[in-house]
């Protein structure tokens, strides 16, 4: 009689949601903390992440840190502190990680590393990293401007926000294949932090600091939306950007596609902004007991020029 009894008080308790208070069990919650929202491929990538935690049903907390690290740290703290499932990561510089990814390691929260890299003295602080070789995406933009000039041109450089992976590698790989071409040279290079106005700002520098421009061949722009700020300042000077002056850049945003089959710039490197889908599925694997990860899920892109930009603009207009 009295387990019969203390079996209807079980029942009772979680009938009325007493035991679990009705939350559905099998949903998890996930903390993104993002750079910002600088570039439309960054935004691309927001909404993919966005859609895809819909999809799975997974509750996500997302955090825009404006491009400034200090908001990142602060937004991984607070996910820790509500106890999330899982936190993805898109780390705006590659230092200074190493005090928080270990408080969420000590906090038992997996981590995915997304997009740009990090720099610690132990990699195992996180599960797995989704990103392209950005080497390669700046080996692919040196091929296509070595091709396209014989090897003899003097080149202007946009780089992006300073300490980024994506930065530093882009040049790595574009460095690495014009080494091998005395003519091509690099003759003026700063940042313009991977955005649109910054990109028209420095290229107005570079103009005015190489007598208008005439001698420059050819942009190399960390990003689209740089090298989309920069075609105004080349039309602002009289000259006819795309032709007077080759432009090559990286993300394959619709808007580079519309300035290509515009004539306005030549070539970009495809970064798909696709990454949630392998972060978030890493995070559920993990939480079902899945302890063996890659270091690296690679993302890859294509270079992609004039000749398709119509056609491509077409497929992605919507999409941006
Ligand atoms: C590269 C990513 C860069 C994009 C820019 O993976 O970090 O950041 O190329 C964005 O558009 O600002």
């Amino acid at each position: 009689m009295k387990k019969l009894w203390l079996k209807i008080v079980i029942l009772s308790l979680t009938a009325c949601g007493g035991a679990d208070q009705g939350t559905d069990s099998d949903s998890i919650t996930v903390g993104f903390s993002q750079v910002g929202s600088e570039s439309g491929w960054r935004t691309a990538f927001s909404e993919s992440v966005k859609a895809e935690a819909e999809r799975r049903g997974i509750t996500l907390k997302f955090s825009d840190a404006q491009q400034k690290q200090e908001n990142q740290i602060k937004a991984v703290r607070s996910f820790i502190a509500q106890g999330v499932d899982g936190i993805i990561i898109a780390p705006v510089v590659e230092t200074g990680w190493e005090p928080v990814f270990r408080e969420a390691s000590r906090a038992g929260i997996p981590v995915v590393v997304v997009d740009r890299n990090v720099d610690l003295s132990d990699e195992s602080l996180y599960l797995t990293r989704v990103a392209s070789d950005f080497v390669e995406e700046g080996r692919k933009a040196a091929r296509w401007l070595m091709e396209e000039t014989g090897g003899d041109c003097d080149i202007v450089e946009l780089q992006g926000t300073v300490g980024a992976t994506a930065a530093l590698d882009r040049a790595e790989g574009f460095n690495e294949v014009i080494a091998d071409y005395p003519e091509a040279t690099i003759i003026r290079s700063q940042t313009a932090e991977f955005t649109r106005s910054k990109g028209k700002e420095v290229m107005e520098s570079f103009l005015k600091a190489e007598q208008g421009g005439a001698n420059i061949c050819a942009l190399w722009a960390h990003n689209d939306e740089m090298a989309i700020g920069a075609v105004l300042a080349i039309k602002e000077a009289g000259m006819d950007p795309g032709d007077d002056m080759l432009i090559v850049s990286v993300d394959a945003i619709p808007d580079i596609f519309k300035a290509m089959a515009e004539g306005d710039t030549n070539a970009t490197v495809e970064l798909s902004p696709h990454m949630g889908t392998p972060a978030l599925e890493a995070i559920e694997e993990y939480l079902a007991g899945k302890r063996d990860f890659p270091r690296l899920i690679p993302v890859n892109g294509d270079l992609f020029t004039r000749d398709t930009a119509a056609q491509e603009y077409a497929k992605r207009a919507g999409s941006q």
